[in-house]
């Protein structure tokens, strides 16, 4: 192995020593307490520490760096002490996730290190919003006064995911100073490379991105960090990323504990001669750096830190839950809302001026209002910008904000959300458009685990809202109009806001680019141009987690929330004969049990309607929830109104009579006769 020094000192060559040697020690160290059952599992890096090291290295401490699961060596170069880092893989409190999260899947704002979730590609995406961040940050600079630019890892296998297509192609699209690190260490778990993928080299996937990339021995601290530095200085100079690819060993199995049998024992051979801490040890001896005596000494004064902060790591108390704790984290705090309006009784009259506004049109005017509030607001989408999205809520957005912040996006809704949520990491806030509710399957998981889990995880903020057009009614066929809330109703970390209204489209979205959690905004498209109503001009908020009595009566309680409202309503005024109450849910989650139990002690008949399927649905779990709350209330059996347990119809026929709206005649006099 040749180790080329350039100009770095001597200084420098022992720190970078002492810096690579600490994690394979304390590693060692940790195999030893497995044996000894003391200990969880965890991912080995050992034979790969000069990547995570030597990149760690070359970055400044503030610029983010995104590890994975095998990259001790990032942890330690970013000083984060081991005491607190084994309180944290032991799953105690005083660790970095409050006894939350296992091993390395955690991160540390302080310490500019954004943690991976266990899916290893969405991770990616997340290095392209944060350098998004920078450079609309007019190209940030770190505190030593260089651009900053942004480090993400992945193996070899995560290279087969989709997520790492989508991130390195909008990195490239909008030139984002982001590298790209590929651990190739041979295998995915037990999948040998052979298995992975058929191009020579992973590198070579960078031409088709229209970057750079190159491909350098990973057991060589100084090849990596040489690198490293040259390609930070090539992204600034060319304002672009660039791919590394960084060859390697996994020297240990894909676990400690799960074992190696599926490795030949030659490829073991082979690696163990190029050790990158034994390698750069001999390097550094036989140049005269270090002698053997000083090596010694770094190694036994590691050896009793080592035993030192173990010693303080296994005093420590392990996580005794506290439940009202748990349930507080899911949520990051929101601050003060801004002119507050309470229209949640029927009571209700405008206390400001008001003119009527299409519900298309008050969606629009809260995202442009936001837009001049926050001028750390970014929005996203498909088509958004000069086009002004499919409904034309952002028409004429980029005249007045610049291309910069209404930003058209390629077609990868996983890595827009990942970015989206990178973003935040400095400061940002995002609106990611779905140009249909429907197509949000392909962002999923950045919502259901990046997004709604980060805060509970690591503290960190998700300050997402993700504007779903939803609905049926309007012939768009089985992947243009499901109802698809109660898939994230059942995901803690999120808020999930469906509005019915003009008034409280506005205002809910409002309140909703505030909040500092990750929301899901419904926008039923059968109410873009359908429906119109009084909305103040102002600047205003209506409260999440509130819902709307909007109609007094005494017989029957109808629960619902978007459309379905309407179709309450409509029902309601043709049929005077029954005295009907309605409650509009407005958030589905958190739902407003206050105003539930209220609907139900009006009436103590309920109804529950929605436009999403029966099995699943939001109504459900409301019925659950009242037979357990509000039982003596009753005066017969919640009742539940929805659509019909299949995809969504094309034909109009098909589609009428798919929606709940069709059987809500019968619902209601099943319901009064019973
Ligand atoms: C989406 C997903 N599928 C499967 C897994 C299970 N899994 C965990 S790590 C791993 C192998 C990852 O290989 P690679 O990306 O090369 O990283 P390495 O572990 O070799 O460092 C697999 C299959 C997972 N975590 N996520």
């Amino acid at each position: 192995m040749n180790f080329d020094r350039k100009n770095l000192s001597n200084e420098q060559l022992i720190d970078f020593y002492r810096k690579i040697l600490w994690p394979r020690m304390i590693e060692e160290k940790m195999l030893l307490l497995l044996r000894q059952g003391k200990i969880s599992k965890w991912f080995s890096g050992i034979g790969q520490e000069a990547i995570a090291v030597g990149a760690a290295l070359a970055l400044d401490e503030d610029e983010w760096i995104l590890p994975l699961h095998r990259n001790l060596g990032v942890f330690t170069t970013r000083n984060m002490p081991l005491r607190r880092l084994f309180m944290q893989w032991q799953g105690n409190k005083g660790g970095y996730s409050k006894g939350r999260e296992r091993s390395f899947h955690f991160g540390s704002a302080e310490h500019h290190i954004c943690g991976m979730i266990s899916h290893l590609g969405p991770q990616l995406a997340i290095a392209d919003g944060i350098a998004l961040a920078n450079k609309l940050n007019e190209r940030a600079q770190t505190k030593t006064g260089k651009q900053k630019i942004c480090l993400v890892f992945t193996g070899e296998g995560g290279t087969s995911e989709g997520d790492f297509h989508e991130a390195l192609n909008v990195a490239a699209v909008w030139d984002l100073c982001v590298i790209f690190l590929i651990e190739n260490n041979g295998y995915a778990l037990s999948t040998p490379k052979e298995e992975e993928y058929r191009c020579i080299s992973l590198v070579d996937r960078a031409k088709g991105y229209g970057m750079e990339g190159v491909q350098i021995d990973g057991n060589n601290i100084l090849t990596v960090y040489d690198t490293i530095k040259g390609v930070c200085d090539y992204c600034i100079q060319h304002q672009k990323p660039y791919l590394v690819e960084c060859t390697t060993f996994r020297m240990r199995g894909h676990e400690e504990a799960s074992g190696t049998k599926y490795v030949p024992q030659k490829l073991f051979d082979i690696w163990q001669l190029k050790d990158p801490v034994t390698k750069y040890e001999e390097y550094l001896t036989s140049s005269g750096v270090l002698n053997h005596d000083e090596v010694e000494a770094v190694k036994n004064e590691f050896r009793e830190k080592i035993e030192e902060e173990l010693a303080v790591g296994f005093a420590a108390k392990s996580a005794s839950p506290d439940t009202e704790e748990e349930l507080e984290d899911i949520f990051a705090k929101s601050g003060a809302q801004t002119n507050k309006i309470d229209n949640s009784t029927s009571a209700y009259r405008p206390a400001i001026a008001t003119r009527d506004l299409r519900f298309v049109d008050a969606i629009s005017e809260g995202l442009r209002q936001s837009l001049q509030t926050h001028s750390n607001l970014v929005l996203m989408g498909q088509d958004i910008a000069e086009y002004g999205g499919v409904f034309k809520i952002t028409e004429g957005f980029v005249r007045e904000f610049g291309k910069e912040r209404i930003r058209n996006t390629p077609l990868c809704e996983s890595a827009i959300l990942g970015a989206a949520l990178g973003l935040n990491l400095e400061g940002f806030k995002s609106v990611v458009e779905m140009q249909f509710a429907d197509f949000v399957t392909m962002g999923f998981n950045q919502i259901v685990n990046n997004l709604a889990k980060i805060h509970y995880r690591w503290q960190q903020s998700a300050d997402v809202v993700i504007r779903m057009p939803t609905g049926a009614g309007v012939g768009a066929g089985p992947f243009h109009s499901q109802s698809n809330e109660a898939w994230f109703v059942h995901t803690p970390g999120l808020k999930v806001v469906y509005p019915a209204t003009s008034i409280d489209a506005k205002g809910l979205l409002i309140a909703a680019i505030n909040d500092p959690n990750p929301v899901l905004f419904f926008e039923h498209k059968a109410l873009y141009r359908s429906i119109t109503g009084p909305v103040p001009s102002d600047y205003y908020e209506i409260e999440i987690g509130k819902a709307k009595h909007v109609r007094e009566g005494n017989e029957l309680s109808i629960i619902t929330y978007g459309a379905a409202v309407h179709w309450a309503e409509d029902y309601a005024a043709e049929h005077p004969e029954t005295s009907i109450d309605i409650l509009d849910l407005r958030t589905l989650l958190p739902l407003d049990y206050f105003s539930i139990r209220e609907a139900v002690a009006r009436t103590g008949r309920v109804l529950i309607l929605h436009e999403d399927t029966l099995v699943g649905g939001i109504g459900g779990e409301i019925a659950a929830w009242i037979g357990e709350h509000c039982f003596t209330l009753l005066d017969a059996p919640v009742m539940r109104c929805a659509s019909l347990d299949t995809p969504v119809p094309f034909s109009s026929e098909l589609e009428a009579n798919f929606l709940a709206k069709s059987r809500l005649d019968e619902a209601i006099q099943r319901l009064m006769n019973y």
